[in-house]
């Protein structure tokens, strides 16, 4: 079993996080495209190319499956670009679906984190007006966590007034629910747990994207492998990507 995945930067660890622990017995490459990182500030057409260099690379080395675990990436690209590829190809979608059946029975509203790329993307609007949530959502950009976090930079007093900025205008007591629509943003849930009640419950699209996976996978009767590997490879204008040693990162 052949698994792919692909984000510009660490924030797909999040995801394959979640798939060792549903399918441990899988050989994993990480692709993280480093060379155009961050992704939110980009056109969408740089996107869509730098996407489809990774599905190319993917097609190379014959995956089994591709996990886009971006958000960003998902919305932009993943639509037209499927029909190119003979793998089935799993994106990410913000986890709104579970916060709009969490938040409504209490009257609460929603707030969407995610790249400015993502939040203005075609996509995410047709699922807020296909969930009817137009009216108990709202957005905020945060891509500035993209950059602390590929600094590795998590819990710092930097991280946390760059959030106490950005959350001063909010009404932070009407938000029942917050969606992490980033797939590096869970990389701050201790700080941005600090930053919202007790009761507000933190939303991602990981697990929903995982199991996914794995139905696709028992559906094409892809078997599971001896043992568990994974290998990291990054862009840096070199063809084809550098392998590295994950322990040395
Ligand atoms: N991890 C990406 C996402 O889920 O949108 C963001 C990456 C970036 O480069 N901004």
């Amino acid at each position: 079993m052949k698994i792919g995945f692909f984000d510009s930067g660490i924030g797909g660890l999040t995801v394959l996080g979640h798939a060792l622990k549903i399918l441990p017995f899988a050989d994993y490459t990480y692709y993280a495209d480093i060379e155009h990182l961050p992704y939110g500030e980009k056109t969408k057409s740089e996107v869509k190319q730098y996407v489809q260099n990774g599905m190319n690379y993917m097609a190379k080395i014959k995956v089994d499956a591709v996990v886009i675990a971006c958000n960003t990436a998902t919305s932009v690209a993943v639509g037209k670009l499927r029909k190119n590829y003979s793998f089935p190809i799993i994106g990410m979608e913000p986890a709104v679906k579970p916060a709009v059946a969490y938040c409504k029975e209490r009257g609460k509203k929603i707030l969407v984190l995610a790249t400015s790329l993502t939040l203005r993307e075609e996509k995410f609007h047709q699922l807020i007006h296909r969930l009817d949530a137009t009216e108990m959502v709202d957005t905020m950009a945060l891509g500035g966590l993209v950059e602390f976090a590929e600094q590795f930079e998590f819990d710092t007093s930097d991280v946390y007034q760059y959030l106490q900025k950005k959350f001063a205008p909010l009404a932070i007591l009407d938000y029942g629910a917050v969606v992490l629509g980033c797939t590096h943003f869970p990389l701050f849930n201790k700080v941005l747990q600090k930053s919202f009640t007790k009761e507000t419950v933190f939303f991602d699209g990981s697990v929903g994207t995982i199991n996914h996976l794995a139905d696709i996978l028992k559906q094409k009767g892809v078997a599971p492998s001896i043992d568990d590997k994974i290998k990291f490879v990054i862009t840096n204008g070199k063809l084809p990507p550098t392998e590295v040693d994950y322990k040395k990162i």
